[in-house]
C-alpha cells in the first residue's frame, strides 16, 4: 500500500494525501521519496494549476520518523541527504495549499510551512518538538517559522517544544484560515478551485516574487516584481482579463 495518495478530484487540481495513519503520517524515507516524486511530476504537468496537500481528517503529520533516526550516526544522516527529498517541494512553482487537521509536528509543521496557504481545522495543533527528542528542526523550522511569526513567538515554539492551537497559529500568522475540522479539506479545495480558474502564469509569478523577494533587499524585490509584472503583458490571459473587464463580461482564461 502506498504511503501517499495522489488524487485528481477536479480539472486543474491535484490532492496529495499522506497515508500512514498507523504511524501518525510520520515522514518515513518512503513518504518523503513519494512526495518528491509527486511534486516533481505535478510541477511538469501543465494540466495542474493548484495542489492541496493533506494528511486527512485526523492528523497532518507527526514529523520525521523518529524510529528510523534513533540509532543513526552523523555521517549516516549526511549520506541520507534528507534535503534532496525536500527540494522539489521547496521549488514547487505552483500554488500549494496545506489542509491541516490534527497534529502538524516537527517535519510535519515544516511540511505545512512549505505551502503557500495553510487552512487549518480548529482542532489542529502545530509544533516543533524536536528539542524534546534531543535534536532541532532540520527542514527549515528555525528559518521559516521566525519569518512567518517573528522571533519571539518562534523561539517559544522552538525552545519549549510546546504546540500551539490552530487559533494561536492563526493569530501569529502561521495559518491563513481556521475552519471547522470537518470543513478543512473542502475549504482548501474551494480555494484551489478558485485559484485554478485564474491565470496560471500570474499565479506562478506572484509566488516567485513573494518567495524570492522575502529574502532580498527591498529594491531587489521590487525590481523582481516589476520585471514579472511587465512579463505578464506578454500573456493571452492578461489581454483576456482586461478585455473582459472593459466589456463587462466574465473572463475565459486559457492559461496562455
Ligand atoms: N516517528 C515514528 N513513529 C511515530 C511518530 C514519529 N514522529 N509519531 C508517532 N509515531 C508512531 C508511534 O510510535 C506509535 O507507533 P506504535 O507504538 O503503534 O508502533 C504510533 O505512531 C501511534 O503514536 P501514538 O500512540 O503516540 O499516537 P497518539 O495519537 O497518542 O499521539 C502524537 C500522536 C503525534 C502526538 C505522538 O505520536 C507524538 O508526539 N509523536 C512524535 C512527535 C514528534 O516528536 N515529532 C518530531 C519528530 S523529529 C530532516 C528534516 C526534518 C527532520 C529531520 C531531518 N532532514 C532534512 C535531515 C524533522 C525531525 C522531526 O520531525
Amino acid at each position: 500500500m502506498s504511503e501517499t495518495l495522489l488524487e485528481r478530484p477536479e480539472d486543474g487540481i491535484a490532492v496529495i494525501r499522506l497515508n500512514r495513519p498507523e504511524a501518525r503520517n510520520a515522514l518515513s524515507a518512503a513518504v518523503r521519496e513519494e512526495l518528491a516524486q509527486h511534486f516533481t511530476a505535478l510541477a511538469a504537468d501543465e494540466t495542474v494549476r493548484c495542489v492541496v496537500l493533506t494528511g486527512g481528517d485526523k492528523i497532518f503529520a507527526a514529523g520525521a520518523d523518529i524510529k528510523a533516526m534513533a540509532e543513526a550516526s552523523p555521517s549516516e544522516m549526511m549520506r541520507r541527504a534528507g534535503e534532496r527529498s525536500w527540494k522539489p517541494l521547496k521549488e514547487f512553482p505552483k500554488p500549494l495549499i496545506a489542509a491541516v487537521n490534527g497534529w502538524a509536528l516537527g517535519g510535519g509543521c515544516e511540511l505545512a510551512m512549505h505551502a503557500d496557504i495553510i487552512v487549518a481545522g480548529e482542532g489542529a495543533k502545530f509544533g516543533q518538538p524536536e528539542i524534546r527528542v534531543g535534536i532541532m528542526p532540520g527542514a527549515g523550522g528555525t528559518q521559516r517559522l521566525p519569518r512567518a511569526v517573528g522571533k519571539f513567538k518562534a523561539m517559544k515554539i522552538l525552545l519549549t517544544g510546546e504546540p500551539v492551537t490552530a487559533a494561536e497559529a492563526e493569530a501569529m500568522g502561521l495559518v491563513s484560515e481556521v475552519v471547522e475540522d470537518a470543513r478543512t479539506i473542502e475549504r482548501a479545495l474551494e480555494m484551489a478551485r478558485s485559484i485554478a480558474a485564474l491565470p496560471p502564469v500570474a499565479a506562478r509569478k506572484i509566488k516567485e516574487a513573494v518567495l524570492a523577494g522575502a529574502d532580498a533587499p527591498l529594491d531587489a524585490g521590487l525590481l523582481l516584481e516589476r520585471q514579472a509584472f511587465q512579463l505578464l503583458f506578454d500573456t493571452a490571459d492578461q489581454k483576456e482579463g482586461m478585455a473582459a473587464f472593459v466589456e463587462k463580461r466574465k473572463p475565459a482564461f486559457r492559461g496562455e
